[in-house]
């Protein structure tokens, strides 16, 4: 009795602390706000699942209006989605993945409509020399677009471009429409062009401040949660080397794929990490990407990623799209008739994950 007495103080403590947070953007809208403390509240008692590209395309289909794979599997769509913005910087009309920029505008609407939430990405090419995200040819890149460098200009033009698609982001009542915003992830890797063998702490992190200032002072955009993800790290200090600051930063994450048997403790060792500086700086944690094989392990949902990832006050974990173009890799998610399609039933069943008709309950963009 007086354990379960102490228990609901600590959950009702945790409520109200949930309640009084505030975005690191002064100036962030009222649905941000509360995005950011209902957020804040949901981790601590579920976890949402979140896919990649889940409305625009899967395993064997393209632009099919109202289609989902993890709808196929389950009957449910998730309740975090991720779009990638690679190649708006560029003024194209569609993204590195193929998919156009005002489909996505107009799936992030659906997606708020019905309570869900909606998280970006930008594998934005490398300005300094031209080449894709994955071009790390050079240590320049970071140096170059940082203000007084030679393409410091250009660089403000990509954001200028970003800004643009963000701004249109609007109900028809001219709501702004909240995302979490994830630009420069995996930089604890060198396989980006803003990685960590390519610059250094402080470019990196001078790069996010820029970003994050020139965003919300020169373009006014206010109805982003800025999200710092690190690929696979080990210790506290690998993680924070290079984060750019308690102001700037609302969510801490991190992305880990499964490519083998250290998969889970790594996974552990990320979770713990994270959620312990998300408890102590009053943030919201997420594991922003992760994805297997799921063919040579069909039981991946309940045996690996829920056994290992329970435990933590995690937001959401997301895996990474089905892509239709064989070429690019496989499915990270279900699709009908998967190997893995039994057991995410029971993912999707189990009282912990948070799917979208529960999401859609919960109203996150409303004030409790
Ligand atoms: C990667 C792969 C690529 C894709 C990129 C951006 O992880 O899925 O095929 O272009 O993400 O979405």
């Amino acid at each position: 009795m007086k354990l379960l007495s102490i228990l609901s103080l600590l959950f009702l403590a945790n409520i109200t602390w949930a309640q009084k947070s505030m975005p690191t953007d002064s100036k962030a809208t009222t649905e941000t706000i509360n995005l950011y403390r209902n957020l804040m509240q949901l981790q601590h008692e579920k976890l949402m699942f979140g896919h990649q590209d889940d409305l625009a395309y899967g395993h064997t289909w393209v632009f099919e209006e109202g289609r989902s794979d993890v709808k196929e599997v389950c009957g449910d769509y998730p309740a975090v989605y991720g779009w990638e913005l690679g190649h708006i910087e560029l003024g194209d009309a569609y993204s590195l993945d193929s998919v156009y920029f005002d489909k996505i505008q107009n799936w992030i609407k659906e997606v708020y409509d019905r309570g869900g939430v909606n998280t970006i990405s930008w594998h934005l090419r490398n300005p300094y020399t031209g080449g894709t995200a994955w071009d790390t040819s050079s240590k320049q890149a970071v140096k170059s677009i940082l203000p007084g460098g030679e393409k410091h200009e250009l660089f403000c033009t990509y954001l200028d471009r970003l800004a643009t698609f963000l701004e249109e982001l609007k109900t028809d009542d001219g709501t702004y429409i909240p995302v979490l915003f994830r630009p420069y992830h995996e930089h604890t890797g060198s396989w980006f062009w803003w990685g960590k063998n390519l610059c250094t702490p402080d470019e990196y992190k001078a790069l996010w401040r820029f970003t994050v200032g020139y965003l919300q002072n020169e373009k006014n955009i206010h109805h982003l949660l800025y999200s710092y993800s690190t690929d696979r790290v080990k210790t506290v200090d690998e993680y924070l080397e290079r984060y750019p600051g308690d102001d700037i930063v609302d969510i801490l994450a991190f992305d880990l794929y499964d490519r083998g048997p250290d998969y889970p403790e790594a996974l552990r060792t990320c979770a713990a990490i994270v959620t312990d500086l998300a408890k102590n700086r009053n943030k919201v944690a997420t594991m922003s990407e992760t994805g297997a094989s799921l063919s040579e392990n069909p039981e991946w949902w309940t045996k690996t990623l829920l056994e290992a990832v329970k435990p933590f006050d995690l937001s959401y974990v997301l895996v990474w799209r089905n892509p239709w173009k064989r070429a690019d890799h496989g499915a990270f998610g279900p699709y009908k008739n998967s190997p893995d399609a039994t057991d995410f039933v029971k993912f999707f069943n189990d009282p912990k994950t948070v799917f979208q008709k529960e999401v859609s309950k919960l109203n996150l963009y409303k004030s409790k």
